[in-house]
């Protein structure tokens, strides 16, 4: 933030985004609520924002439109909520649950905050390279895997119940796929080949004109992929005659009693071939806006992190999720195929 100009924390920086300065105060209010409010038992410092930074009643569309804050406004919000809370938590001691989704939530919105400004222009974390090419599969042999998070640590209620899945046997990437890779599947008619797209995939691609992805010319040509949609990863493993690894898939390849098979994870979020929805057994906590509205709506799931992602926030059980158009997540993709 600090660096960043005025009128770069204000302006809109793409029609899918809100500025940068609601998230500020969304991170405030959302702070005001939970840790002075609900965990405090205060009246909230300020009551009469909670709807403009709610992020269900003024969602992303709305948020360029209605009167906000100003960035110095927003820093002061923070600082303001941020003393409160500090007495609440020298009067009350830390919430076993609270303190600890509120830290991360302000995390994860740095994460979002960094989708806005690149779509905008500024400067960005890139990936690191990766030892592969993305295109190197391996066997995972069958078994029973243990999903989810257990009790003893903080987790979102989607990571939960913990449970025990019998997983077939699979081959997966062994690193995320590289910018040379997605190179090698533009120049091969990877944007023309009908065949290689689902019928809402190569819709979204007409739609909006797509004829490649500028960031793999540019971007280091061992480095994973990254900004990729749901539609064109799905495209990308047709073409090499593989798919796109399950949640499951996933998690029992890095939580192996062996330890972890794959490389170069937390580089780029890893699109799955899941919907996302709740484990069997899931129960909404502490408030069913977190996970369960969003169960059946067709969101996508990613896991692993991004080099956008805090690492307080990255863990191997962590559900991300989205719409499968958006370009504007650091997310690739990791092959997988059947054994
Ligand atoms: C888990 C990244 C999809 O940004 O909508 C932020 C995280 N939840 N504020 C999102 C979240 C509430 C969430 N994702
Ligand atoms: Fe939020």
């Amino acid at each position: 933030m600090s660096g960043l100009p005025e009128d770069a924390l204000s302006r809109r920086l793409h029609p899918l985004m809100g500025p940068l300065v609601w998230d500020l105060g969304h991170i405030a209010a959302y702070e005001d609520l939970w840790l002075v409010h609900r965990h405090g038992e205060r009246p909230m410092l300020r009551p009469d924002l909670a709807a403009t930074y709610d992020a269900f009643e003024t969602p992303r569309s709305a948020r360029q439109s209605i009167t906000l804050l100003d960035a110095a406004g927003a820093v002061d919000f923070l600082a303001q909520v941020r003393s409160r809370t500090l007495a609440v938590l020298e009067e009350r001691g830390p919430h076993p649950v609270l303190h600890e989704m509120v830290l991360r939530h302000e995390l994860q919105h740095t994460e979002t905050m960094l989708q806005a400004m690149r779509l905008g222009g500024l400067p960005v974390p890139t990936p690191s390279a990766v030892d592969g090419t993305g295109l190197e599969l391996l066997d995972v042999p069958a078994g029973p895997a243990v999903i989810g998070a257990s009790d003893e640590h903080f987790a979102y209620d989607n990571e939960r119940p913990r449970h025990v899945r019998e997983v077939p046997a699979y081959r997966i990437g062994r690193t995320p796929v590289t910018n040379a890779s997605w190179l090698s599947f533009a120049e091969g008619g990877g944007y023309v080949r009908r065949e290689w797209w689902s019928d809402e995939g190569w819709a979204w691609k007409e739609e909006y004109d797509i004829h490649g992805h500028a960031e793999a010319v540019t971007g280091r040509p061992d480095a994973p992929v990254c900004h990729i949609s749901w539609f064109e990863a799905e495209a990308f493993a047709r073409a090499h005659d593989a798919r796109l690894p399950s949640e499951i898939e996933w998690e029992n390849a890095v939580t192996r009693p062996e330890g972890p098979l794959l490389r170069g994870t937390g580089e780029v979020w890893e699109w799955t071939a899941n919907r996302f929805s709740g484990y069997p057994g899931f129960v909404a906590a502490p408030y069913r806006e977190y996970s369960e509205i969003f169960f059946g709506a067709g969101h996508h799931t990613l896991r692993g992190g991004s080099c956008a992602t805090p690492p307080r926030v990255k863990s191997p059980t962590l559900r991300n999720w989205d719409h499968p158009d958006r370009r504007q997540l650091f997310a690739g993709v990791r092959l997988a195929a059947e054994a």
